[in-house]
């Protein structure tokens, strides 16, 4: 039964109702209507910010902070975002993770036109699965500006048994005006043809052509760089959960802990058999849960490497409670530590259907870049310029990566869940996942069952790359 705005406003309990509110989705229906509505305001502005060390800038941010403020909700409550724009060009909000309906997905010129300086737009869709998740602009490089923040979905049962519960939002900074596109020293691909100069500054060329990953100069957790990352304060005894996410422009993160052994038990967001590792390699847009048992007292770190050129390491310190000692112990990265890998992890309930089910659609997409110019590709075409993924609703839809460059790609799928397809596995126990790396000179296969019809982007979550070009659209056939 479709209900019309004025009974959904009346009927819906709890939240915020504000009237006159534009562009509300209509159609709920009167089950829907009875949910819970958690209203969240967001300004989209710049503003001047401190990591706690270094120096002040003007970042963008969503009401003055970076990260924007945790959005934490009950699985099954309906989420809704007002947000007014007071950037000077048009933003949007892509909830990442989330298998939203099409329009409220927030890519501009896939699913809706951005919301220009000064206008408002509301964000409405229920809050399902339960899971780790991130929100973030999809314009331009308003990601690297600052436009991000974490989104936690809770079990609407209380699930689990840890004790106690942290989220990690780990972030690459160039703690300048403007953060990402501001006049920063950049990086040249590997093995470009510009070689030999190692790095430029600016981007390659005026008048439009993409910019270059910068060199960051801040990694932060929650906001905070350096010494100034917040402890996590721990109980001997207790069981910990960390939902370590990562909305970072263009840093993966291999973290390892001193003194404890992490147990992997969520792969974005959804449930995995748990796995023991001693490193935990999270690319840009993947989010895990992970859990230690606070057996060994001291102060200990949570450390990462950067993966892409080792520099930049962040400590986040682990504090038993009613311990005294000085210095933090540092993990080491030796070589033969656990290494958790796509094909070490099982669904932790099945997934689909037992019986072998065919693929409709097999799309190859083969990875460049970086060699000879600015633009990252697939297939060879860079974005809007590129191909269409067809689909029709009730497909199932196989891609084949194949990465022939020599950068790492994490690859990110809007609007549905994606098994990662694992050989030695029933088709099963595959792992969901939304976001997945694809290695240099490696193939990654996924498949998903198309169930929510619309244009959805399909892209790097490299920003840099993605802005150069490494993005298409899967487009629902009618
Ligand atoms: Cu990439």
């Amino acid at each position: 039964m479709k209900i019309s705005r004025r009974t959904f406003l009346k009927t819906a309990v709890g939240g915020v109702l504000a009237a006159g509110i534009p562009q509300l989705p209509l159609g709920y229906t009167s089950s829907q209507s009875k949910r819970l509505v958690r209203e969240f305001r967001f300004s989209a502005s710049p503003a001047r910010v401190n990591l706690g060390a270094g120096p002040d800038f003007v970042a963008w941010t969503y009401n003055g902070q970076v990260p924007g403020p945790e959005i934490r909700v009950k699985e099954g409550e309906i989420i809704r975002v007002v947000l007014k724009n007071f950037l000077p060009e048009g933003t949007t909000i892509h909830w990442h993770g989330v298998p939203v309906p099409n329009a409220m997905d927030g890519v501009p010129g896939v699913t809706q036109k951005p919301v220009m300086p000064g206008e408002t737009f509301v964000y409405e869709f229920e809050a399902r699965p339960a899971g780790s998740y991130m929100y973030h602009s999809h314009v331009h490089y308003q990601l690297d500006q600052g436009l991000y923040g974490p989104l936690i979905i809770e079990p609407s049962h209380p699930q689990g048994n840890h004790d106690r519960e942290y989220t990690l939002v780990l972030e690459d900074w160039v703690m300048k005006d403007g953060g990402g596109v501001a006049d920063t020293t950049r990086r040249l691909p590997p093995m470009s043809m510009m070689g030999g100069m190692g790095r430029v500054r600016g981007g390659l060329e005026p008048g439009g052509s993409p910019l270059l990953e910068p060199v960051y100069d801040g990694y932060a957790v929650n906001g905070r760089v350096g010494p100034e990352i917040k402890p996590l304060e721990v109980k001997k005894g207790e069981r910990v959960k960390l939902r370590i996410i990562n909305p970072s422009s263009a840093t993966i993160y291999d973290l390892r802990m001193a003194g404890h052994t992490l147990t992997i038990t969520h792969a974005d967001g959804r449930p995995i058999k748990p796995v023991k590792t001693d490193v935990l390699r999270i690319g840009m847009g993947e989010r895990y849960d992970v859990e230690f048992v606070a057996d060994n007292p001291g102060k200990w770190l949570l450390a990462a490497a950067d993966t892409g050129l080792g520099e930049g390491m962040l400590r986040i310190p682990v504090h038993y409670q009613g311990v005294n000692r000085k210095e933090a112990i540092p993990p080491t990265f030796h070589q033969g530590a656990r290494f958790a890998t796509y094909g070490d992890f099982q669904a932790l309930y099945p997934t689909g259907e037992a019986a072998l089910e065919p693929v409709q659609r097999s799309y190859p997409q083969t990875l460049s870049g970086g060699m000879h110019s600015p633009y990252w590709t697939i297939n060879g075409y860079v974005y809007p310029n590129s191909e269409r993924l067809r689909v029709r609703k009730g497909d199932r839809v196989r891609i084949s990566y194949w990465n022939q460059s020599m950068m790492p790609h994490p690859m990110h799928l809007h609007g549905h869940f994606f098994k990662v397809v694992n050989p030695s596995l029933p088709q099963r126990q595959w792992i969901l996942k939304d976001t997945v790396i694809v290695n240099p000179m490696q193939r990654v296969e996924i498949e998903f069952l198309a169930d929510n019809p619309g244009n959805w982007f399909h892209h790097c979550h490299n920003l840099y790359h993605m802005e150069a070009g490494m993005a298409n659209v899967v487009t629902y056939e009618s």
